[in-house]
């Protein structure tokens, strides 16, 4: 299992609820809420105590079209984030592309990193994942590796994700990446269209079959809101979407899936414990 993470973390029987803070104007549906440090550290503590088991804490919206941020502005916002909570108590984990920000918010407490590009955004990620020796998130998403802003063109979208977090895998372990560090995630919505996405849920065990705990980030997303749209076809708004989030985390954790990233986390944190018993009152 994952080393360098708490006991209280590692000994789970269960999936565990990473609840999400991101300290943007403008990420997928919480944008700007939580933009002053005060705020996004109170809204952290509030989900922690709801009971999320980690809580992960960005700066940079990954929303297509937002703009990419420097290293240093992610820095200002997130670390003073990231402080309060460890102060508090939290286990925090950073949502970063950047690796110098990653090696700061290891310094600041953080105990895990989280990168969309799966190493991809930054040259120097691996390297310093390998430094720093903490658990961290590779998570599948096409766009870092091509440059293309729309790159969701799949024959077989398992089999292409499977392949090609695998290769992230092979990266990560050749840069000195312990084994038993790497978290692997689909990456729903990220290059992705609905269809893809579902297929992705479908296919969950294959990402497993890989070996590595996953995680899957499907909270709030806009397949989600397509799916239960108005007759109209008026897509659902993204904070109406929590119910379905919450299904989305009861099946992931009946398949075992490590971890579910979330914006609200009183549902999923009753989802995952109502799964784990119907299990048996085992992940494995
Ligand atoms: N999704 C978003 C941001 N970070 N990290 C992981 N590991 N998995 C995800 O699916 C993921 C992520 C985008 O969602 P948000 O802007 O609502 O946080």
């Amino acid at each position: 299992m994952l080393a360098g993470l708490p006991d209280a973390l590692t000994s789970l029987e269960r999936t565990a609820v990473m609840g999400i803070v991101n300290v943007t104007p403008d990420s997928f549906s919480d944008g700007g809420r939580y933009a002053t440090s005060d705020a996004a550290i109170a809204h952290g503590i509030r989900l922690w105590n709801e009971g999320a088991d980690i809580i992960d804490v960005g700066g940079e919206s990954t929303r297509p079209g937002a703009i990419s941020l420097s290293s240093a502005d992610e820095q200002a916002r997130v670390l003073p984030v990231i402080a309060g909570l460890v102060s508090a108590g939290v286990i925090v984990s950073i949502d970063t592309m950047h690796a110098d920000t990653a090696r700061a918010a290891v310094a600041e407490g953080a105990l895990l990193v989280n990168d969309v590009s799966g190493g991809l955004a930054d040259p120097e990620m691996f390297g310093t994942l390998a430094d720093l020796n903490v658990p961290c998130v590779l998570m599948h998403w096409r766009t870092k590796a091509s440059g293309l802003t729309h790159d969701a063109h799949y024959r077989d979208v398992v089999a292409e994700v499977t392949a090609e977090l695998a290769q992230r895998i092979d990266f990560a372990i050749a840069a000195g990446v312990p084994r038993t560090n790497i978290i692997l995630d689909p990456g729903l919505g990220f290059a992705k269209e609905a269809e893809h996405n579902w297929a992705v849920l479908r296919g969950l065990e294959t990402f497993m079959q890989l070996g590595y705990p996953l995680m899957v980030g499907a909270s709030r997303k806009r397949f989600l809101g397509t799916l239960l749209a108005d007759p109209d076809g008026t897509p659902r708004l993204s904070d109406e979407r929590d119910d379905a989030t919450t299904a989305i985390t009861a099946l992931c954790a009946m398949l075992g899936v490590w971890a579910v990233r979330v914006h609200e986390v009183v549902g999923s944190r009753d989802a995952v414990r109502v799964a784990a018993e119907w299990r048996g009152g085992g992940r494995a």
